[in-house]
């Protein structure tokens, strides 16, 4: 799996005007560059210039413009638009074709709706605010403007059914592993989906697919990150916490986060599919939560049972030693500590 970057695949075949526009200011490292080259180096007018970078300007990009030597880019916006994650991204597939939106029922709903209608694999929807941001089991998601990320990405892995769902723990080590290196906070894993921060959840994943007979056809991989949230509603304020409320009220640019996310998240999917969940497991475990701990284990249909955690298979269910000695296998379930 190797190959150019895909912002280099995008810079030989084009993409949108604003987009290239962005990367030649980004190439030009804060110097000016004049309408002349951009238009040339474009091939459109300088009146079309200078009507995107009007629109840049709208969106929060600001430039300072002088005559005779152009224009300047001073500051970019932590909105993580489409153009923004793309410039300088470093993969092949995650993040090639991303959507940004404002705000959007679910990114899981736009990307389940892209996938139906072909959307290469990596395809990445980003929504600033999701107004019915969604959970596991019609659960759901406090998604506000501004304050995380909600993202969504297609997968189109040739998978048996029964290890999809060793995506969310593969997801889950890549998110531990990123924000670890960027922010040095130790997250710690709860399996399957939670990510927490002193106990309390920062990170949601929601894995869902489609399958027809024994053969998936698409993951919808949905990552929520309380990322500069401040505070929360009454009925989350004790289970939730944000990175900034953990950092003090420092909280990292979402933009560079979401691109040193797919990065991490391709280069684990990567190893997944080549070596399968053995050369994941690991690293999973390295910040797993609760192993060799009391849990309870709240299933759906079936009965809720108590054990120690002991570890996760080959398949990413979670191991419980019973007090009667036995081992059962858990592959869905809330579980609470204790
Ligand atoms: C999850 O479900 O944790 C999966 C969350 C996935 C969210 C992402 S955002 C991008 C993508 N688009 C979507 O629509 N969803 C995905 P679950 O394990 O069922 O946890 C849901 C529970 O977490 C809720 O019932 C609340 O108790 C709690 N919760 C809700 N919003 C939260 C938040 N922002 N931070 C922490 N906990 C929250």
């Amino acid at each position: 799996m190797s190959g150019n970057p895909c912002w280099r695949r995008q810079e030989r075949f084009g993409t949108n005007v604003k987009e290239q526009i962005l990367r030649l200011f980004k190439e030009a490292n804060g110097q000016f560059v004049s309408g002349e080259a951009l238009s040339e180096a474009l091939g459109c007018s300088r009146t079309a210039i200078w009507k995107h970078i009007s629109e840049l300007r709208a969106q929060g990009y600001q430039f300072e413009a002088v005559r005779r030597s152009g224009y300047r880019l001073l500051a970019t916006p932590d909105i993580p638009y489409a153009e923004q994650v793309k410039a300088g991204l470093n993969t092949q597939r995650l993040g090639c074709e991303t959507h940004f939106f404002e705000t959007v029922e679910s990114t899981q709903t736009e990307i389940h709706a892209l996938a139906r209608a072909g959307a290469p694999e990596g395809t990445v929807v980003i929504a600033d605010e999701q107004v019915k941001g969604k959970g596991r089991l019609g659960r759901s998601w406090h998604s506000p403007p501004g304050s995380g990320i909600w993202m969504s990405v297609l997968l189109r892995p040739k998978l048996e059914l029964q290890r999809c769902p060793q995506l969310t723990l593969v997801a889950a080590v890549a998110i531990v592993e990123t924000i670890r290196e960027q922010t040095g906070l130790p997250l710690m894993i709860k399996w399957p989906n939670d990510l927490l921060l002193n106990g309390k959840k920062v990170c949601g994943i929601l894995t869902e697919l489609r399958a027809e007979s024994d053969c998936v056809d698409y993951i919808a991989l949905g990552i929520g990150i309380n990322v500069s949230s401040a505070s929360f509603p009454s009925e989350l304020a004790d289970i939730a916490t944000s990175l900034s409320i953990e950092q003090q009220g420092q909280a990292p640019l979402r933009t560079p986060l979401i691109k040193r996310l797919l990065e991490k998240l391709e280069e684990l999917y990567f190893l997944y599919v080549e070596q399968g969940f053995s050369a994941i497991k690991p690293r999973w475990e390295a910040h797993a939560l609760m192993l060799g701990k009391p849990i309870t284990a709240r299933r759906v249909n079936s009965a809720t049972l108590q054990g120690i955690a002991i570890g996760i298979d080959e398949q990413g269910a979670l191991l419980l030693r019973m007090e009667d000695g036995r081992t059962e296998h858990i592959y869905s379930a809330d579980i609470d500590m204790g």
